[in-house]
């Protein structure tokens, strides 16, 4: 299991994290998600081994929200 940190723009309430939480939930391999919207951040819990950090970033994205890279 890998934890890594993610900065995400765009964010402005609780249903925005529920979304993103949503979103990264659904993903093969993710043991754990905690979003915060009033720091911009999101620490995912996930196995490199099914997933990469890539498809967070994309799932963010299809989510409708922008990761820093
Ligand atoms: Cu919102």
């Amino acid at each position: 299991m890998k934890e890594t940190k993610f900065k995400i723009d765009g964010m402005s309430c609780v249903g925005c994290s529920k979304a993103v939480t949503r979103a990264l939930k659904q993903l093969p391999g993710i043991d754990n998600v905690e979003v915060d919207f009033t720091s911009g951040c999101a620490v995912v819990v996930f196995n490199e081994n099914q997933l990469s950090e890539k498809q967070i970033h994309d799932a963010v994205g299809e989510a409708g929200y922008k990761t820093k890279r």
